[in-house]
């Protein structure tokens, strides 16, 4: 081999690296917001998935999702899930993100916000997918029926055991904007790696720990999880290490 091919083979290499770095970037938070048409009367059904919004994306929440139907455990916080008579941790795992227009006073709170269950900050909604998965994307939609209670920061936080969590993704919300917008709204956090990597490995909890909440208390409409199941761990470990002990009688013989 030539000194002139070794170089070019080096240089090629170095690109491959680079090149390598860049589809592995980040696991990043994509955010997008609808808001419903004005004009609604006071209750009128709105659903981002179907109605056509007065501004942002139409936005669907996934019913074949692996957190789907998952009842979610919440604890901390200065909060409760079913706050002002939202529907609590069920509304987050329904496939819906069917709300309606305020009504603007305090009687109809309970139909108001049947498609939400309210967090806190320093509350964990922890979600317990009764298996391992390698995890692609995790969707948070918060919402409200006007700006009031709409947005979160939040951590998301992975566990295989329940005891030891890691950190995937942060996000910082903006100042609160209470009053601004009197119709539905509905926020959409996307986590996923940009270079289409999984965010997570053999996992078994995913917790949303919330950091902040407009207005105190802030509504979550769904937490959409989808990922690969995987075997557990520690089975894994074992069935090496068994084929580890096959390979040394065999040798013994
Ligand atoms: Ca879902
Ligand atoms: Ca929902
Ligand atoms: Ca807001």
């Amino acid at each position: 081999m030539t000194r002139r091919f070794l170089s070019l083979l080096a240089m090629l290499c170095v690109a491959m690296l680079v090149a390598g770095d860049a589809a592995y970037a980040a696991v990043t938070v994509t955010t997008s917001q609808n808001i419903a048409p004005d004009g609604g009367a006071a209750h009128d059904p709105y659903d981002p998935a179907t109605d056509t919004p007065g501004s942002g994306p139409m936005m669907s929440a996934s019913s074949t999702d692996i957190a789907q139907g998952l009842t979610a455990t919440y604890m901390g916080g200065s909060d409760d899930p079913g706050y002002e008579l939202s529907t609590g941790v069920a509304a987050w795992t329904d496939g819906s993100l069917a709300t309606v227009y305020p009504e603007n006073g305090p009687g109809g709170d309970a139909v108001d916000h049947a498609g939400y269950g309210t967090v806190g900050p320093n509350g964990d909604a922890t979600f317990d997918l009764g298996g391992f998965y390698n995890l692609s994307q995790v969707d948070v939609f918060a919402g409200w029926n006007d700006s009031g209670r709409d947005a979160i920061s939040f951590e998301l936080q992975v566990s295989a055991d329940d005891a030891v969590y890691s950190l995937i993704a942060s996000y910082t919300k903006g100042p609160d904007d209470t009053g601004q917008i009197t119709v539905p709204v509905t926020n959409l956090y996307s986590i996923a790696d940009d270079g289409g990597a999984d965010i997570a490995s053999a996992v078994r909890y995913v917790r949303l720990h919330v950091t902040d909440a407009d207005n105190g208390h802030a509504g979550v409409v769904e937490v959409d999880i989808f990922g690969t199941q995987v075997p557990e761990p520690s089975t894994c470990l074992l069935a090496g290490l068994a084929l580890l002990g096959c390979a040394k009688l065999r040798r013994r013989r």
